[in-house]
């Protein structure tokens, strides 16, 4: 009996053992996929991110609208492998992730909203008092692409 339930006990061990091994494996490759695809993720020369509304320095009342501009790419909804496309992502009060984070999707939160959707305006509430707005293009991934394309960064006042 007791030489039974260790031998089951084998199997279930060996059956994790090669579960991880291939869960690792799994993320291995798609690790090294993304690398590859973030590689590639270059933009065309020329092409530029910039926020349309509201204009740097403006003084504005909340909730605010944001217009997204985007010349020499297409925007592409998240998921969809397209070369020279990406979508728009705002930065709202916090500098444009640098170094390290590049090489990974970008925070998703309350200051790095996605547009994953290929959306091209939100409309953002925001407290009373100077707020930054920036733009980064993201890839199918939500990626930076290399070298990361951000808009100009527009200082606002709300009322
Ligand atoms: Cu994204």
């Amino acid at each position: 009996m007791m030489s039974l339930l260790n031998f089951a006990e084998g199997i279930i061990m060996a059956f994790f053992k090669s579960t991880v091994l291939a869960l690792a494996l799994v993320a291995g490759v798609s690790l090294a996929a993304q690398a590859e695809d973030h590689a590639a993720h270059t933009w065309p020369d020329g092409a530029a991110a910039y926020i349309v509304s509201p204009a740097n320095g403006a003084t504005v009342k909340s909730p605010v609208t944001v217009i997204f501009g985007l010349k020499g790419m297409g925007v592409a909804p998240a998921g969809i492998e397209k070369p020279k496309t990406g979508h728009h992502h705002l930065l709202i009060d916090t500098p444009a992730p640098s170094g390290e984070d590049l090489d990974y999707a970008i925070a998703a939160d309350d200051q790095h909203v996605h547009f994953g959707g290929g959306q091209t305006e939100t409309t953002v509430t925001l407290a009373p008092g100077k707020h930054t707005l920036q733009l980064m293009m993201g890839d199918a991934n939500h990626v930076p692409h290399n070298p990361p394309l951000v808009s100009e960064v527009v200082t606002i006042t709300v009322k």
